[in-house]
């Protein structure tokens, strides 16, 4: 069991306590265990070990003992009856916006519901309405929350998807017989959101498999026990299926399963302009069927170049494969920095200092600190009295740091007509910004398309930060002609932010294809609130992906003495 595995479960128990009603003192001291957890920078494995749990802040006795029952036997039964002593649907109810633990409590002590469905039936008919604390204009948000997720259906972020299906991985992994296995489908093709899990493995007996498949910690409920194929609910509400092939098959099975489907049909006519056909068991011709120990042999045989899982989407891989002009896709250990990072100057949870050695600890060589600007007070912007007080300590840092360099950038809001929201003296004494928007996001499309061109026309903006502000499974970004953004970008040498927060992923993959092709350069940035955030890098890295980009088409690919001289920095 990992660090973030173990803090999702603590921040859980947290939550179920709250929508028992149990001391709301109790409940946070787990969600802030769960924090600590999550932002320990030491291994937390060691610590167990060695009973050095109670050296981590705010984490006491009984804490600790369920910390350690957790690592070392994998399962906290504490946890497993809290769970078992409330309605699965009470907590599906707190993924509609809006809705936390005291309202979900009220909705189920005052009118029984405990269910998505049953409250939708009670909004209908006006009784939430009714209830003390919520009102008709709640009654509709939670209407609108629930028409969102039947729109967004039953997805998950590729972040908590990719948790979940490592921890299956390993399971299945582990067991005797298992000669291969892989996560296929989106997961694979890293897409954005996930529907659901499609596993495959490659063995002589599937029996003893697919027993152990259904009876992992993970499963939930059982859909379907079969001896090719298996099906569960995972205990986060996603589905997963099990399907083991042969050895021989495994290669076929694997792309089959990667899909895109789109990418699967294409295939299969090329396949069959062969003269050949292609399914999920082989690759055959009239007479014989053609042997691929890997899906590599599988393009070859179609005189088409390996093409990575993040590519399949039939929006003109195959053709590339076969005129041999596939990218060279960007890869993690290409980033040498980057460029938007939050510290406890304004929302941020670490130092400048903190944060800067947690980069170094992943390999950055710069870390461009963005916080926010005066106008979100809610993030504790910057004055520019304390822009000057932070530069210095930056200034400081940068004598006093070895091996990582500091930058001085922001995060500058853009005001809602589009001007930058520190005068241009002040802008001057950064190395570089960041401009977003956070605020006015109800304006029109042309309101907000003008609104950013503005902001981007200024000289002392280098990048457009989460171009559209969507909230995956959250909330649709503003309305924005992203075109001609990136029409204005191209033309005037602004970098686009790929923002790689699980939550955003904003630039989209489709629009990163778009922005290369008219030669704008993107950047890949964390937008990371502590030092675990930084983690998110490899989110944008599939974004970038998606997109076709390489490591030219990316800003933080170039070394330490580039950056500078792109910014005028010395
Ligand atoms: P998801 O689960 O909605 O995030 O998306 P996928 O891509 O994982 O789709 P899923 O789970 O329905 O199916 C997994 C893969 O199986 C899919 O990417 C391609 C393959 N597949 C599924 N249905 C079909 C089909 O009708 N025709 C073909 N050619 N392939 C299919
Ligand atoms: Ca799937
Ligand atoms: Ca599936
Ligand atoms: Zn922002």
């Amino acid at each position: 069991m990992d660090k973030s595995r173990v803090a999702a479960i603590l921040d859980e128990i947290g939550t179920l306590l709250e929508l028992k009603g149990e001391n709301p003192f109790r409940a946070n001291a787990y969600h802030n265990a769960a924090r600590a957890i999550e932002q320990l920078e030491g291994n937390l494995e060691e610590l167990v070990a060695q009973k050095r749990l109670g050296e981590i802040k705010g984490i006491g006795e009984s804490m600790q003992e369920k910390i350690t029952t957790l690592m070392t036997t994998g399962r906290l039964p504490y946890y497993e009856e809290l769970r078992a002593s409330l309605p699965h649907g009470l907590v599906e109810m707190l993924r509609i916006p809006g809705l936390g633990p005291k309202k979900v409590k009220a909705l189920y002590d005052e009118l029984g519901i405990d269910s998505l469905e049953k409250l939708r039936t009670a909004c209908q008919s006006g009784r939430v309405a009714e209830l003390r604390g919520f009102g008709a204009k709640t009654q509709q948000k939670i209407l609108e929350g629930l028409q969102f997720l039947d729109q967004t259906g039953k997805r998950f972020l590729l972040s908590e998807a990719q948790e979940i299906a490592h921890r299956i991985l390993e399971h299945l992994r582990n067991l005797p017989g298992v000669l291969r296995s892989e996560v296929c489908g989106s997961l694979r093709r890293r897409k954005e959101t996930i529907g659901d899990l499609d596993v495959l493995v490659s063995s002589q007996d599937a029996g003893p498999i697919m027993d152990a498949f259904v009876r992992m910690p993970e499963v939930a409920q059982i859909v379907a026990h079969g001896t090719t194929k298996s099906s569960v609910v995972l205990e986060n509400g996603m589905n997963c299926d099990l399907r083991v092939v042969s050895d021989e098959q495994f290669p076929f099975a694997l792309h089959y399963f990667t899909g895109s489907k789109e990418h699967n049909i294409a295939m299969r006519a090329r396949a069959q302009s062969y003269g050949l056909k292609l399914n999920e068991y082989e690759l055959a011709g009239p007479k014989r069927s053609i042997p691929c120990k890997d899906e590599a042999d599988i393009f070859k045989a179609l005189d088409l170049d390996y093409i990575p899982p993040e590519l399949r989407e039939n929006t003109g891989e195959i053709e590339a494969a076969a005129a041999h002009q596939l990218p060279d896709l960007i890869e993690v250990g290409d980033l040498r920095g980057t460029f938007h990072v939050h510290t406890d100057w304004s929302d941020g949870a670490a130092s400048l200092e903190e944060m800067a050695l947690a980069a170094k600890k992943l390999g950055l060589k710069y870390l461009g600190i963005a916080d926010h600007s005066p106008s979100l007070t809610v993030a504790n912007g910057l004055s520019p009295e304390r822009v000057r007080r932070q530069h210095a300590e930056i200034d400081a840092l940068n004598q006093r740091l070895k091996g990582i360099r500091l930058l001085k950038g922001t995060e500058c809001d853009i005001l809602p007509d589009g001007q930058l929201d520190y005068d241009d003296k002040v802008l001057a004494s950064f190395d570089y910004v960041v401009a977003s928007v956070h605020s006015h996001f109800n304006q029109s499309q042309e309101e907000m398309t003008r609104r950013i061109v503005r902001a981007l026309m200024h000289p002392k903006v280098l990048m457009l930060g989460h171009a559209t502000g969507r909230l995956l499974l959250r909330r649709e970004g503003y309305k924005v002609d992203l075109d001609q953004i990136l029409r204005v970008a191209a033309e005037q040498g602004k970098i686009i932010e790929i923002n790689a927060n699980p939550y955003r992923l904003d630039l989209d993959w489709i629009h990163c294809k778009h922005a290369k092709s008219l030669g704008v350069m993107l950047v890949i940035n964390p937008d990371a609130h502590a030092p675990s955030e930084l983690k998110f890098l490899p989110f944008g890295i599939d974004v970038a992906r998606r997109g076709w980009l390489t490591k030219k088409d990316v800003l933080n690919t170039l070394p330490l003495s580039q950056v500078l001289r792109r910014l005028g920095v010395r």
